[in-house]
């Protein structure tokens, strides 16, 4: 007998908005209003009834806020300065017109928050890198170490040897963590790019800067905040060696654990001043942290993000890498894993399902491109249904509800028109642009409706036309209605939204599990597999669950190829649609 007692004390929290759809929004590639190539927040605008459509609650736009030209603004992530909006994507006026049309639809505002480094551009670095007294500790600097007879020396002799980085740690987009200034004589630390220094937040003034960078926009009316690179915040001021993993020839950053360069305790204290911030409004200010990275090596992303979120003193949601995880198709066990480890590490919310964004693989790339042809669609949807039936919200990344596949390098994008810097400093095989092309609005469009501009912010894929949002829309069958259908679906099941889940131990293919909120209790089921599969839940749940599921002990479901099926007591209508279409004859023996 599988429902364990543990199930019955989870209920997920309301407050915390835990079903909440978030349409991830990349500025650069959404849409252009003014031709010249880069998308813009007027091109957001005219497309914000599309976004209401797919079914979103909430719009997440990454940074639109100045940022330097070429790779230094690793796409809008180096921010010069916190309060002018970027003119390659408009104006304040356009920012002020876009929360109130957002609001006309009844959706929410989420910025990014880049809090952890600014650009190197910014005035508060130029100040910092002067040793002007208000700011000299706003970013982590030091002398250096000394390297002489074949040791490191901390005693700031650099006569007589080589100046070397403080410490061993390293940037996450490749090299040192440390830049040599030369204005101020010293090492400054950045752990991405060496245009983006990292903000001292272990200052408390400086954490007083950010957050006043967050009022500001708050003021403005916006609903609140995805904020980037969370674990990343604070540091350990003694600056120790962090220790290595698997130290490789090339040194990279996720060969070692984080003990001191990141994932910090005091991050805590800084996150329950950010909800400080949130609930000194009268309206509800949403917090969504990134927390990809975890200690050990950046993984283990999960311990760290459920330190973050707190009712009453922590964050509404973070957003880790699970979903990349569960998205792959083959893993019966960690699909499992997952998904437990989603329940008991937020027994009352917060999780977020990041499917694919800006940094990842697109899911279609990753998940299923590795199966036959013939069963790719029926598995797209499938990954999209689980993701949509476990617990949690949801980061629903533009291009996601139209199947979109990554674009290729350089096939599809050629080397001289990279625009992330990784290219540069891992190599194209890093570069995530293959998921920021723009996005296909119109498939007889010049570059698919996106631009008129001759060069657009990026290519078009050729194989991203046929999956254009107007062919899309006009096909009852297509991915983007299936993903409209679902959340609409989703959104008015009790048990999806807010309902506790518990898996079922289950074999390969077969992933069962049930998912319950006051009297709504539903029994889900996926044969993740191309044969055919069946599974007997008396095998798996008691008496009182089978009875509350209508169900006897000889019941017996059988899902045709990557099929599903859910028996949901308060509704004699099930979810159909997609895969259900092709195999229309899923049975359920009584
Ligand atoms: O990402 C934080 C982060 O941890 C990334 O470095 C991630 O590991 C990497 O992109 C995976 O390839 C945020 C933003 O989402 C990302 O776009 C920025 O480049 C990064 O911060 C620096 O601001």
């Amino acid at each position: 007998m599988d429902v364990s007692d543990s199930f019955n004390k989870i209920v997920l929290d309301n407050d915390m908005r835990p079903g909440e759809i978030i349409y991830q929004v990349y500025p650069s590639s959404f849409n252009d209003s003014n031709n010249d190539g880069w998308g813009d927040l007027k091109g957001i605008i005219a497309r914000l009834d599309y976004i209401k459509n797919s079914g979103a609650d909430a719009i997440w736009v990454s940074p639109y806020y100045l940022s330097p030209e070429g790779p230094d603004g690793d796409g809008g992530y180096a921010v010069s300065d916190y309060r002018t909006i970027n003119p390659i994507y408009g104006t304040m006026e356009d920012f002020e017109e876009l929360v109130s049309e957002v609001h006309k639809r009844g959706l929410r505002l989420y910025s990014d928050m880049v809090h952890a480094h600014t650009a190197n551009n910014h005035e508060w670095f130029e100040k910092s890198r002067q040793k002007d007294k208000d700011f000299k500790d706003h970013y982590v600097w030091h002398p250096g170490s000394s390297y002489r007879d074949g040791q490191v020396h901390h005693d700031g002799d650099f006569e007589n040897g080589s100046r070397v980085p403080p410490n061993n740690w390293k940037s996450v987009f490749g090299g040192p963590a440390w830049h040599f200034d030369e204005t101020r004589q010293e090492y400054y630390l950045h752990h991405f790019l060496k245009s983006q220094p990292a903000l001292n937040l272990n200052e408390e003034h400086v954490q007083d800067a950010i957050l006043e960078e967050m009022k500001f926009w708050l003021d403005k009316g916006l609903d609140g905040f995805r904020i980037d690179a969370l674990p990343f915040s604070n540091y350990d001021s003694q600056l120790r060696n962090n220790p290595w993993i698997d130290r490789q020839p090339d040194e990279f950053w996720n060969q070692q654990y984080f003990e001191h360069s990141m994932c910090q305790p005091q991050t805590i204290d800084f996150v329950a001043r950010i909800r400080a911030l949130a609930d000194s409004y009268q309206d509800k200010k949403t917090t969504l942290g990134e927390v990809i990275c975890g200690r050990h090596g950046g993984f283990g992303a999960i311990d760290v993000a459920a330190t973050y979120i707190d009712k009453h003193t922590g964050l509404d949601m973070c957003y880790t890498d699970l979903g990349l995880a569960i998205v792959p198709a083959t893993d019966h066990d960690t699909v499992k894993h997952v998904i437990t480890e989603i329940q008991n590490r937020f027994p009352h919310g917060g999780h977020c399902i990041s499917i694919s964004n800006h940094d990842f693989v697109r899911s279609r790339t990753l998940a299923v491109e590795h199966l036959p042809e013939e069963e790719q669609e029926a598995a797209l949807r499938q990954n999209m249904k689980i993701i949509m039936t476990i617990p949690g919200s949801i980061v629903l990344y533009q291009g996601e509800e139209l199947g979109l596949p990554q674009a290729r390098i350089p096939e599809d994008i050629p080397l001289d028109k990279l625009k992330d810097p990784v290219a540069q400093t891992r190599g194209p095989e890093h570069c995530r642009d293959g998921s920021r092309t723009p996005m296909p609005w119109e498939s007889n469009e010049k570059n698919a409706g996106f631009t008129k501009a001759d060069t657009p912010y990026l290519p078009v894929p050729p194989s991203h036309l046929e999956l254009a949002a107007d062919v899309q829309e006009n096909d009852p069958d297509s991915m983007l209605n299936f993903t409209r259908d679902l959340i609409k679906w989703r959104k008015e099941q009790p048990a999806l939204v807010s309902g506790k889940i518990k898996v079922l131990s289950t074999h390969a293919p077969v992933l069962a599990f049930v998912r319950e909120h006051n009297d709504q209790t539903m029994l889900f089921c996926y044969n993740r597999s191309n044969k055919d599969a069946s599974f007997k839940p008396a095998d798996f749940l008691d008496q009182e669950m089978l009875k509350k599921l209508g169900l006897d002990d000889n019941a017996t479901i059988s899902l045709k190829p990557y099929d599903d099926c859910n028996v949901n007591t308060s509704s004699s209508q099930t979810y159909n649609h997609g895969n259900d279409s092709q195999n229309p004859d899923t049975d359920i023996t009584l």
